[in-house]
């Protein structure tokens, strides 16, 4: 059987059927993406001959993985090809320079303790070394960018996110804060050095990485967003540029210029990390993107 099957009428007819393409209703750019989509798949399962309990496989794979779609989209590579994709389209435009975009990931909380000044994000103890870390958020002239807010996350020194600890040994809030930083742009924080962070153990997301040869490991790493008044909202990342398995990502967040190499001094890393902002075109640009989060 070839391509050309997808193109009778009898399937071209139940994918304009099953899309509403008949029909008035409905949203016109969902019919349209939907069944690109569906046409897509029809194609594959013929170019592969994808046998009935392969497809049903799928299907039960999908069903039983959605709670862990938040891994699995960074982990197939997709969250960090959106960021390939915003990049490509911003060079189009001329907009380039600034801190470079990384993913967001699936485990940022929304309404973590606004704090001015020099912030304490850990709450709990955690017997490892502690992580200070500072810098400048600045604009593309060098100017210092005012009223920013700097969200900040990170795992513990056992990999695991208050909010998402199975262990539900941490604080609400624990390794998490909004910095509200003032006209100089400045920010300083101290923490407990995170840990990598590793999938769930035989869930959806550790067998599909497992079926494909892979691992589900992050390196260690500190989560941000940055907003401000003017600015292109930030969604980024740093990892630690003298960690071995920095670049060992299973979510391909590592990117260059955002390695920076903490300066050790017995049980205190400390890291000097400068932002750089684009400067928004509208305000649309300013804020977060309408994607679901959880809050606490
Ligand atoms: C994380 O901590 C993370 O940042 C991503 C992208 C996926 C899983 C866990
Ligand atoms: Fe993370």
């Amino acid at each position: 059987m070839d391509a050309s099957f997808v193109k009778t009428s009898e399937v071209q007819t139940l994918l304009d059927r099953a899309t509403g393409q008949d029909q008035e209703g409905g949203n016109p750019r969902l019919k349209t993406i939907l069944r690109d989509i569906l046409e897509a798949t029809a194609e594959i399962i013929v170019r592969h001959d994808i046998s009935e309990s392969e497809f049903w496989g799928a299907v039960n794979f999908l069903s039983q993985g959605a709670s862990e779609f938040g891994l699995i989209v960074p982990g197939v590579g997709l969250e960090h090809f959106i960021d390939l994709f915003l990049d490509a389209k911003d060079k189009e435009k001329g907009l380039t320079g600034g801190t470079p975009r990384t993913i967001e990931g699936p485990l940022y909380v929304a309404g973590a303790p606004l704090v001015e000044g020099e912030a304490n994000l850990t709450k709990d103890a955690d017997d490892t070394e502690t992580l200070r870390m500072n810098g400048q958020v600045r604009g593309p002239d060098g100017e210092p960018v005012k009223d920013a807010i700097l969200h900040v996350w990170h795992a513990n020194s056992q990999g695991w996110y208050s909010h998402f600890d199975p262990t539900r040994e941490q604080t609400p809030f624990n390794n998490r804060a909004r910095i509200k930083l003032d006209g100089d742009g400045r920010y300083a924080f101290q923490s407990k050095m995170p840990q990598g962070y590793s999938v769930p153990p035989d869930g959806p997301a550790d067998r599909l990485l497992k079926a494909l040869g892979r691992h589900g490991n992050r390196p260690a790493h500190v989560h941000f967003f940055i907003e401000a008044p003017g600015y292109r909202k930030l969604t980024t990342q740093i990892n630690f540029g003298d960690d071995p398995f920095a670049a060992d990502d299973f979510a391909f967040a590592t990117r260059e210029g955002l390695l920076p190499v903490p300066n050790r001094q017995g049980e205190i890393a400390y890291i000097a990390f400068d932002f750089e902002l684009q400067r928004a075109a509208g305000q649309g640009e300013e804020g977060f993107s309408a994607r679901t989060r959880a809050a606490a």
